[in-house]
């Protein structure tokens, strides 16, 4: 039998990407993650035979979707003859962003704000060996500053997804999904921080059509944290806040091809709650197995709020992105876990236990 050797997203899309013989193709293989029938949750929502999926993106080398653009911007960088890669983030980008300059012979530098970072997305940069600047100041403020260091130098590369080709590695998450449903899906459900991703599946939707492989579009659904939501309010805010830290975002550099995608898609940007979002994310856990992080189930709380408004279609095809994956958060998983959890503390003794089951 011929043995199936994995690929990252430039190979395995490398005539799309129009790449040259001799482009230095920096991966971990990224992307070709898996597309889960999520039948409980679509029951849960009594929408005539709906059918709802879940794109995990959490199973990325790096554990989210910055992978399918940072493979692609890092490739760059080193073409360019960059030395740093630099980045601000709110964790996944540093993590993944540590993990390709490592992999590309760079030095990293990313720009975090100070005590904000999910656990496990500190622990990778750290891992990775990225130098760590951590700003008293939210994410827009290191974005900013970022952005200028960038221009100081050919030396820095920004690889934050003002940098075009993050966005065009990840239109690849639009065609793996078209690729493995054989069509597009009818509805599509995202969350929206920065709102390069949002950009980047409408812009890779979209180029599928122009090239036959799909011959209808979704409607587009992105949803904000309800403390996060300057798309929704229609101007930037100074000081966002939610639970869900990767989204925790005010000005979003992508703003324009969020709204792009909202209106010629028919769809819609809205928010969610905390408390939305948190009960997504144990739902998904508990229910279907599935464990992203908090601002990953921002899509699935959307997809909620969306069948409560009847905005849901009978029989439609819907995806939802989960971004990234639990483990990168455990303190909010165990705060959320603990809740109805059954966990007790026993003597090691057989017959202890025994009773504890009522055997
Ligand atoms: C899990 O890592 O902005 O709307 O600096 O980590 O494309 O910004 C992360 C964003 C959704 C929002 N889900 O995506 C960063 C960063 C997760 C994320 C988003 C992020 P965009």
């Amino acid at each position: 039998m011929m043995m199936m050797m994995s690929v990252g997203i430039l190979d395995r899309y490398r005539s799309l990407y129009n790449l040259a013989d001799d482009y230095p193709v920096v991966s971990l293989h990224e992307g070709s993650t898996p597309l889960i029938p999520a039948q409980r949750l679509a029951k849960c929502l009594r929408v005539e035979g709906l059918k709802v999926f879940l794109k995990y993106e959490g199973l990325n080398p790096t554990g989210s979707f910055k992978d399918r653009g940072m493979t692609y911007a890092v490739s760059q960088a080193k073409a360019d003859g960059a030395e740093y890669v630099i980045c601000a983030s709110t964790g996944n980008t540093s993590a993944a962003c540590a993990a390709y300059a490592t992999r590309a012979g760079l030095k990293a530098l990313v720009i975090i704000p100070e005590g904000k970072i999910a656990l496990g997305k500190l622990s990778q940069a750290l891992m990775y060996g990225a130098t760590i600047v951590e700003i008293s100041g939210n994410f827009d403020q290191a974005l900013s500053i970022v952005r200028e260091l960038g221009e100081m130098t050919p030396k820095l590369a920004v690889v934050n997804s003002i940098n075009p080709y993050r966005i065009e590695g990840q239109k690849s998450g639009a065609w793996e999904i078209c690729d493995d449903l054989g069509k597009a899906p009818d509805q599509f459900f995202i969350p929206v921080g920065n709102a390069g991703n949002i950009t980047a599946y409408w812009r890779g939707f979209e180029q599928y059509k122009a090239i036959g492989k799909i011959d209808s579009l979704p409607q587009m659904f992105g949803y904000q944290a309800a403390g996060a939501a300057p798309l929704v309010l229609g101007h930037p805010i100074d000081n966002p806040e939610t639970v869900a830290t990767a989204i925790r975002i005010g000005k979003p550099a992508s703003w324009d091809g969020a709204i792009t995608a909202k209106t010629a898609s028919g769809g819609q940007i809205d928010s969610v709650t905390d408390a939305e979002i948190l009960s997504a994310y144990h739902c998904l856990a508990r229910h279907e197995g599935v464990f992203c992080e908090p601002a990953s189930a921002a899509s699935v709380a959307g997809l909620f709020k969306a069948a409560a408004e009847g905005k849901l279609k009978p029989h439609a095809t819907v995806v939802c992105i989960l971004t990234g994956n639990g483990l990168k958060d455990p303190d909010n998983a165990i705060d959320v876990g603990m809740k109805g959890a059954n966990r007790v503390a026993l003597p090691p003794d057989r017959q202890a236990i025994a009773s504890f089951l009522g055997l």
